[in-house]
C-alpha cells in the first residue's frame, strides 16, 4: 500500500481484481473471499514409550516399557531385534520387574507360541566368555549392560540352574532363571527406556 493510498481514508480495503491488487472502500465491498491455512505435516505421536511401535507398553512404577515377541528367534537375533526397535533384551533389576515379566509371559500361553520350547524366554544376560573356564571372570553371567546378575538386582535361578546347558539367559514362566542354548529359537522380551529414541 503506497503512502498516497494510506492517507486516503476512502480506500481502506484491498481487493484482488482482474488488473491485480486494487484499493477499494471497505464499506462498498461485498466480495467472495479465500482462506489460507498452511498444510503442516503433523508428526505421528510417539506415545509414552517414545516409539511408533504400539506394542511397547509403559509400566509406570518400573518406569520402563516392554514388548513381548512371541515369534521365536535365537539369542543373537533377539538381541538385534530389540536394538533395532531402540530397546534391549529385557534385564531384570528387581522382584517387581520379574513379576511384570511373568505377567507378560502369561499373556502368551504355550498353545499360541510356535517355539519348540514354550516355557522359557530369552532375556538380556549371558556368559560372555568361555564357559568351560569356570574361574574366568567372563564365565559368569552378565547382563548386556555389563553387570553381574547380583549387581543388576535379580539372581534367582530355577532349581538345578544354571547347569551350563547354554551360554544364554532365559526365564521360565515362574520368573526363575535358566541358562539355555543361544542358537535355539525362543520367544523374548524387549525393554525400552521411555525417554530413549
Ligand atoms: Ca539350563
Amino acid at each position: 500500500m503506497n503512502k498516497e493510498h494510506c492517507s486516503e481514508t476512502l480506500y481502506d480495503c484491498m481487493a484482488l481484481v482482474e488488473s491485480g491488487l486494487n484499493y477499494k472502500r471497505c464499506a462498498e465491498l461485498r466480495l467472495p473471499f479465500i482462506c489460507f491455512k498452511k498444510n503442516v505435516e503433523v508428526p505421528p505421536s510417539l506415545g509414552k514409550c517414545t516409539t511408533v511401535d504400539p506394542a511397547y507398553k509403559l509400566h509406570g512404577i518400573l518406569n520402563s516399557c516392554y514388548k513381548f515377541h512371541p515369534e521365536p528367534r535365537k539369542w543373537s537375533e533377539a538381541f538385534k531385534t530389540c536394538s533395532a526397535e531402540g530397546a534391549y533384551l529385557a534385564i531384570v533389576n528387581s522382584d517387581e520387574e520379574v513379576e511384570h515379566l511373568k505377567n507378560l509371559f502369561a499373556e502368551y500361553p504355550p498353545k499360541i507360541l510356535t517355539s519348540d520350547y514354550k516355557d522359557c524366554v530369552f532375556l538380556g544376560y549371558r556368559i560372555f566368555g568361555d564357559e568351560t573356564i569356570t574361574n574366568h571372570p567372563l564365565s559368569y553371567f552378565y547382563t548386556i549392560h555389563g553387570q553381574l546378575l547380583d549387581q543388576a538386582g535379580y539372581n534367582r535361578w530355577s532349581v538345578g540352574q544354571p547347569n551350563r546347558s547354554g551360554n544364554c539367559g532365559g526365564m521360565y514362566r515362574t520368573g526363575l532363571l535358566n541358562d539355555i542354548w543361544c542358537h535355539v529359537p525362543y520367544a523374548f522380551i524387549c525393554e525400552k527406556d521411555p525417554q530413549s529414541y
